[in-house]
């Protein structure tokens, strides 16, 4: 009865105290502001809003959240399931001016995981004549495995189901429970396995695809490890606007009277490879030229340049993979440096396609591989024949470099050149407007069985200077070792660089008192590393004018001649010097071929042989070197060995 005891002596006070009892008795009678909150039913993850259905005798009341991770209340009014969990809602209210605040009430409910239901594709088709399906599998959430449970019968890897031999296979899926839920009921499912089946597998029909331009067509057939990607030419052509940005320009060296397959993919302009687009080839180029006789379809170009005849154009369709091929079969029955034809494919028109332009030169014989045909500077061979070099070869001499690291050329074999020329009698600039001097200290072993000459700037290699931006190096054998005819071979890595000019050489003994040229010079390898593709070789001579003449061929290779080593040779005979890289036939020179009576490669008149010294050296710029690419610093010519054989006969010991 505390209640009753209170309220009457509420009635007491406010009777005492007159007037102002009125005021007093009515705030000590405010009554408080109740919340109805039924209770929260349990609900499921997944499920809709829950409604709360909350009333209270007065005010306003405010519905939260305290685990807004599992749940979140709307407009006061529903609770929305977030996650599986324990959801917690609180209701509060403020009261008003004559209600007091209520007390809060707090509801809460569990909210389960939602089950997991699993389905597995049929693959009633499997059998020994049709054994592998592809099982999809359907599942609310997570991931399901697939597992054999017949695994004598059948295996499974991914969702790739394998017959083994015929009997029942049963696969079973699951799928393990995750946050929100339920582990799957697995399921399983049995196929016997017969050799044939009169099920069919279904036909998967591909989603249909809106592809959307401006398109991209890419050569594919042809990259920078196959072939030479002229990108200083693509950028110029970019920038006198002749395309658009991201073209490229390759060469690639393809056999005479081969067919060459060239690919083109086309993608859209989300990257995707697009189908049934028609794509136009221009074989041949009016305006750029192109050399060869080549044949697509039933179009042939005729070979001569820039004329209408040497440009054909024809399309095609790309396939499924986006992909279009064309075939062009080169007519030529001649490999030779600079026959080619140049090939681009388009769609709309060049203003706007990224295109690719290839050029397919025809620089290797029918059945040549990378180390190419030859050219044939003199007469005597057919252009491009394959001849190997002499196999009856006797080794007679040889300097394998197999010196300690930073030691010289060997004294007894080799004395090294030095300076720019100016003191000599070829002149400044050793008659060819070279850029470099040389330095004895640019001549140095590796310690690994090569000589390497170095050409570099002082940032280069600031040990070893000259009176020159470029400094470089330079032997000969000459007074040490001379020779008379035979075979000569050596090992080579080209350096890497526009304007490096390595040579492997020999020039006639008697240069001192007869003069160059008519002491001859057989030029085995000479190389510019602003064209890395190429080797040449030359003879040189006086004609009977007095002049200089000479004769020389060029081979087209594959890869640059700087990715590697390649052997470059030499057979002197008496009326003839043949010159080989890799036993393939690079030129071919006869003393017939020059309308020569003094050839200086032969018996003089009295019938006595000439002799030859080695040279080795590695020029910059010049005429043959051509422009030295900026910040140019260094490069190294590599010689692994040079050897010296009789063949046939000829050749003897060298001596001075
Ligand atoms: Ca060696």
């Amino acid at each position: 009865m505390k209640i009753s005891l209170k309220h009457v002596l509420v009635a007491a006070i406010a009777a005492l105290i007159g007037l102002s009892a009125n005021v007093q008795a009515q705030s000590a009678t405010m009554p408080t502001a109740t919340i109805a909150f039924p209770t929260l039913p349990r609900a499921v993850f997944g499920g809709p809003d829950v409604p709360l259905q909350i009333t209270q005798s007065a005010g306003t009341t405010t519905a939260e959240s305290t685990t807004p991770a599992t749940c979140s209340v709307i407009n006061n009014s529903s609770v929305r399931i977030l996650a599986a969990g324990i959801c917690k809602i609180t209701a509060t209210n403020l009261g008003t001016t004559s209600h007091k605040p209520a007390r809060a009430v707090n509801r809460s409910f569990s909210i389960s995981k939602a089950p997991n239901v699993l389905t597995i594709s049929d693959f009633g088709w499997l059998s020994m004549a049709n054994p592998t399906a592809d099982i999809t599998t359907t599942e609310t959430s997570g991931v399901t495995l697939l597992t054999s449970l017949s695994t004598r019968y059948c295996t499974i890897s991914g969702k790739k189901v394998t017959a083994i031999k015929v009997g029942p296979c049963t696969i079973r899926a699951s799928s393990p429970s995750t946050e929100n839920y339920l582990t799957a009921k697995t399921v399983s499912k049995t196929v016997l396995i017969g050799l044939t089946s009169s099920i069919l597998p279904p036909v998967v029909v591909p989603p249909t695809i809106t592809y959307v331009g401006p398109w991209t067509i890419r050569q594919t057939t042809f990259n920078d490890t196959n072939s030479f990607n002229r990108s200083a030419d693509a950028n110029a052509w970019v920038a006198n606007k002749w395309y658009m940005p991201g073209l490229r320009a390759h060469i690639a060296q393809v056999a005479v009277q081969s067919t060459t397959k060239v690919s083109y993919l086309v993608t859209d302009s989300l990257g995707r490879p697009t189908p049934n687009k028609t794509i136009n080839l221009s074989v041949g180029k009016r305006h750029g030229g192109s050399t060869a006789s080549v044949k697509v379809g039933t179009f042939t170009t005729n070979g001569v340049d820039k004329t209408p005849l040497d440009q054909i154009l024809v399309t095609g369709t790309t396939d499924s993979k986006g992909v279009v091929s064309f075939d062009i079969i080169g007519l030529e029955t001649v490999a030779k440096a600079g026959r080619y034809t140049q090939i681009a494919a388009w769609i709309t028109d060049l203003e706007k396609d990224v295109i690719d332009i290839t050029n397919l030169e025809y620089s290797l014989p029918a059945g040549g591989s990378n180390g190419g045909g030859g050219t044939g500077g003199g007469g005597g061979t057919t252009p491009g024949e394959v001849i190997g070099g002499p196999t009856d070869k006797q080794l007679l001499w040889s300097d394998e470099f197999n010196s300690a690291a930073g030691s010289g050329p060997t004294s007894s074999n080799w004395g090294p050149d030095i300076g720019d020329g100016c003191n000599t009698a070829a002149g400044c600039g050793w008659g060819n407007g070279e850029a470099q001097s040389y330095a004895a200290c640019a001549n140095k072993q590796d310690g690994n069985g090569s000589m390497i000459i170095t050409s570099s700037t002082t940032a280069g290699d600031p040990s070893c200077t000259s009176n020159k931006t470029w400094t470089s190096g330079k032997f000969t054998s000459f007074g040490k070792k001379h020779f008379g005819y035979g075979y000569f071979e050596a090992r080579l890595k080209m350096p890497t660089g526009g304007g490096t000019w390595p040579a492997f050489w020999t020039l006639g003994t008697n240069i001192n008192s007869v003069g160059w040229p008519l002491c001859g010079e057989l030029d085995v390898m000479e190389y510019a590393g602003n064209s890395p593709f190429t080797n040449t070789s030359a003879v040189h001579y006086r004609n009977p004018s007095g002049a200089h003449q000479y004769k020389m061929g060029a081979l087209n290779n594959s890869l640059s001649l700087a990715q590697g080593f390649h052997t470059y040779g030499m057979l002197w005979l008496p009326n003839e010097v043949k010159f080989y890289i890799d036993d393939r036939q690079v030129l071919v020179v006869k003393k017939s071929d020059t309308g020569l009576t003094y050839w200086p490669f032969g018996p003089n008149a009295s019938g006595a042989d000439p002799k030859m010294y080695i040279i080795f050296n590695l020029a910059m710029g010049g005429s043959y070197g051509g422009g030295i690419q900026a910040g140019y610093s260094k490069a190294t010519f590599n010689i692994d060995y040079v050897r010296y054989y009789s063949t046939g006969g000829y050749g003897s010991v060298p001596t001075n």
